[in-house]
């Protein structure tokens, strides 16, 4: 390794290691594990899985490929040698953002255990210049600005392959950019990542996200999900939508033809998995190519159907695309038979109009499209599932009771436990050996462990030292200095008000108010946040102002900042997740329960030893069933009540407000004279006129208990023997979540690919 490096970096910029910059150095790497990727045999099979997403959240890749590829070790000597650090190398690297959140990130954990598993199986995406936003604080609130992540050096490869794409006034010519997707001990597959040429970086000003709508050419991959709060803004996204599905299913095709499959059997080689909605398009998309083929409509839709898979990753009504007849007329014109030919089939066999394609709207129901075109419907946590089969989509669970499946997520255990606590992964290999690796079931062996004194120690030191590490990241970038000794208790996770991060920062303004009035917390707690919003998601940004403000106004304060902090993490993304999980002693999954369909963040932690603070919700309730309630805390309205709530429209969030003095005292304090001193007066009360009012995921249901659940949390922090225990059990039990266990799952029930 240390005559390789040495060889490229010469060779490059005519140096050796010593005097080589770490930019020279990340450079030379990255062109080892790629000429590292690139020997590795490619996972092959008689049919192959195309996982087709708007979204994959892969962060940094250099340390994740080398640990894939077990060169971590040896790279991380090599360098030790001349006194340099691998995990500083690391930070040169820049960090993609091509996505949200979990459901970006959770395609880029299928990759990685798709690929481990030795299955092929590649992904196909955009290549957005841009990514999401960076977010920025300025006066207390979020700002956005471009996140140019592409460099010369990077780990997207221009490949040889390109299609035409057609829209309706014009057409546009792709290019294909493939990522290596390295297995771990195995394999590689590959992330297509489709752009065209003619996008200019240049129409976005430095500072902004701001850019012309209209010009597609020049726009179509510059951003992740751009604003879609106007008539441009959503147009936009069906290009982009259409641009991804089509290169996608031509590129599909044309594998197909290569290899010579027949492509009337096109489900015996092929198995596409539709990740949400945003991908929708290939069906008709795909039936198109096949009629252009000489196929029969009745014989490309069969074919079709027995091709794709649908997965459903929300249950928020708002969230599920429905794109007016009228936009796909203005992009897509030649898909609009197809798609109208497929509504009058369901039509014809089916009387209930709430499963129709077209709804008297004329608006396209993409999920509707999917579930009636697709061999299997599946939801991302037993609860959703659930909820989908007897709630949301009961209709059609009626019409196809067996395409429906659960298949709970789960993450790669390489990233969120190998890479990012080192520490953790070395001492449990010396207690239970290292099967746990590949295996991740084996981490049960803890459970043995559980009364040994000794044991729980070293848990606790290595979360000491996680911690310490955390502080002085935080320190270099952010200039706040956080106690290591203190309780880390950490919501970090997209903001949105069903995730209710607004109940967090009023049990924020209830800990500070208790705190002046003379109840110290034994140990002092730090609160951290980190949330980026929708740049047009008005009380989302109103919920981060209300969050900085607390933070400005507690650190300002004497009396309570040495026993109660509040702080936010500028921009959380992928990297800060890997330092902040791991230090973490208490995880805040507080949705309202039946909102959130699994969060996968709760499951990282979990595997992080932190304790989870939660609603019985999403993945929480298998987080629950596995460690026991005596290794969790719940609290709230559990998912039914919520459920018939809506349904009865009996929640009222006023009547809580006038009857329960200690939540009026908390509101209020949101338009209270401290703040006002601080924030802006609108932001403020726009936001207590929303929980007054409307308080459409009722925040103000749970918060008492909320309130309590949390105390009680705290105090149980005080034994210190049992808290580690508890977070040996937790840590012992996240096996379940492995990304290996779901893909397995996919495989066997849905993509049958060996
Ligand atoms: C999208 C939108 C778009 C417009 C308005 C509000 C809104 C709210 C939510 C969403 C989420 C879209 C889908 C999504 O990201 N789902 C997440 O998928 C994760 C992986 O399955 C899962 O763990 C999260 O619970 C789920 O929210």
């Amino acid at each position: 390794m240390e005559e390789r490096l040495q060889n490229i970096l010469l060779e490059r910029f005519g140096r050796d290691i010593d005097s080589c910059t770490k930019e020279e150095i990340f450079a030379a790497l990255l062109i080892i594990t790629r000429e590292e990727t690139s020997n590795l045999p490619e996972n092959e099979g008689k049919k192959k899985l195309y996982y087709i997403s708007a979204e994959f959240l892969i962060g940094k890749l250099l340390s994740n490929n080398l640990i894939n590829l077990g060169l971590y070790e040896e790279v991380e000597q090599t360098l030790a040698r001349h006194g340099l650090k691998l995990c500083e190398i690391e930070e040169i690297e820049m960090e993609p953002s091509l996505g949200n959140g979990g459901l970006g990130r959770l395609a880029a954990c299928f990759l990685d255990s798709i690929a481990t598993l030795g299955l092929p199986g590649d992904g196909i995406g955009l290549n957005y210049h841009f990514g999401l936003f960076r977010q920025q604080f300025v006066n207390n609130k979020q700002k956005e600005t471009k996140n140019p992540w592409i460099t010369r050096d990077s780990w997207l490869m221009r490949k040889p392959v390109t299609f035409t794409v057609p829209f309706k006034n014009f057409s546009m010519q792709s290019v294909l950019y493939d990522i290596d997707v390295p297995g771990y001990g195995s394999g590689c597959n590959r992330l297509h990542l489709f752009d065209v040429d003619s996008v200019d970086e240049s129409i976005v000003p430095e500072d902004s996200i701001d850019f012309d709508k209209y010009q597609i050419q020049k726009n179509l991959t510059l951003f992740l999900y751009p604003d879609d709060s106007d008539d441009a803004g959503r147009m936009l996204r069906i290009y982009q939508q259409y641009f991804m599905v089509s290169n996608g299913a031509q590129l599909i095709l044309k594998e197909c033809e290569e290899k010579g499959h027949d492509i009337h059997r096109l489900y015996d080689y092929v198995v596409i998995q539709i990740n949400d909605t945003h991908p929708s398009m290939v069906i008709p998309e795909l039936i198109r190519l096949l009629i252009q083929r000489g196929f029969s409509m009745d014989e490309a839709i069969e074919v079709v159907s027995k091709t794709c898979a649908y997965t459903n990753h929300t249950i928020l009504a708002e969230a599920l695309e429905k794109w007016p007849m009228a936009y796909l007329e203005q992009v897509v014109p030649h898909l609009l038979p197809i798609i109208r030919e497929l509504d009058s089939r369901v039509r014809a066999k089916c009387k209930d109009e709430t499963t129709y394609i077209i709804d008297e709207k004329k608006r396209v129901h993409m999920a509707h499209m999917d579930i009636h075109y697709g061999f299997s419907v599946n939801g991302v946590a037993a609860l959703h599932t659930e909820i989908l089969k007897n709630t949301e989509l009961k209709n059609f669970y009626k019409l196809y009771p067996k395409k429906f499946n659960n298949k709970t997520n789960g993450i790669t255990f390489r990233r969120w436990l190998l890479h990012c606590n080192r520490e953790l992964t070395a001492y449990m290999e010396s207690l239970i050996g290292s099967g746990f690796k590949t295996d991740a079931r084996e981490l049960e062996k803890l459970l043995d462990f559980q009364k040994e004194k000794r044991v729980l120690n070293q848990l606790a030191d290595i979360k000491l030292q996680k911690k310490k590490e955390f502080r002085e990241y935080l320190y270099e970038t952010q200039n706040i200095l956080v106690d290591e000794h203190s309780i880390f208790d950490v919501q970090v996770k997209r903001l949105h008000e069903y995730k209710r991060q607004q109940m967090n920062a009023l049990y924020a303004i209830y800990k500070y108010l208790d705190i002046k009035k003379g109840n110290r917390p034994a140990t002092p707690i730090t609160l951290i946040f980190g949330a980026k919003a929708a740049p047009a998601y008005v009380i989302a940004k109103d919920i981060i102002h209300l969050i900085l403000c607390l933070q400005q106004l507690i650190e300002h304060n004497p009396e309570v900042r040495p026993y109660f902090r509040v702080l936010m993490l500028e921009n959380y993304n992928v990297s800060k997740a890997a330092k902040v999980i791991p230090a973490a002693n208490i995880s805040e999954q507080i949705s309202l329960a039946s909102k959130e369909a699994s969060g996968t963040g709760n499951m990282k932690f979990m595997l992080n030893g932190a304790v989870t603070l939660g609603t019985e919700d999403g993945a929480n309730v298998e987080i629950e069933e596995l460690v026991g309630e005596e290794n969790i805390y719940i609290f709230g309205k559990r998912p039914q009540d919520v459920i018939d709530l809506y349904e009865e429209e009996a929640y009222c969030s006023k009547d809580i407000y006038e009857e329960d003095e200690l939540i009026h005292e908390l509101v209020d304090f949101i338009i209270g004279d401290e703040l006002k001193a601080i924030g802006d007066e609108e932001n403020l009360k726009r936001l207590h006129k929303e929980l007054i009012s409307k308080d459409w995921f009722m925040t103000l249901l749970d918060t008492r208990e909320y309130i309590k659940t949390k105390e009680k949390v705290y105090a149980d922090y005080e034994d210190q023997l049992e808290w580690n225990r508890k977070a040996l059990v937790n840590i012992a039990k996240a096996g379940f979540f492995s990304s290996d266990r779901t893909i397995e799952q996919y495989n066997q029930d849905i993509w049958h690919l060996s």
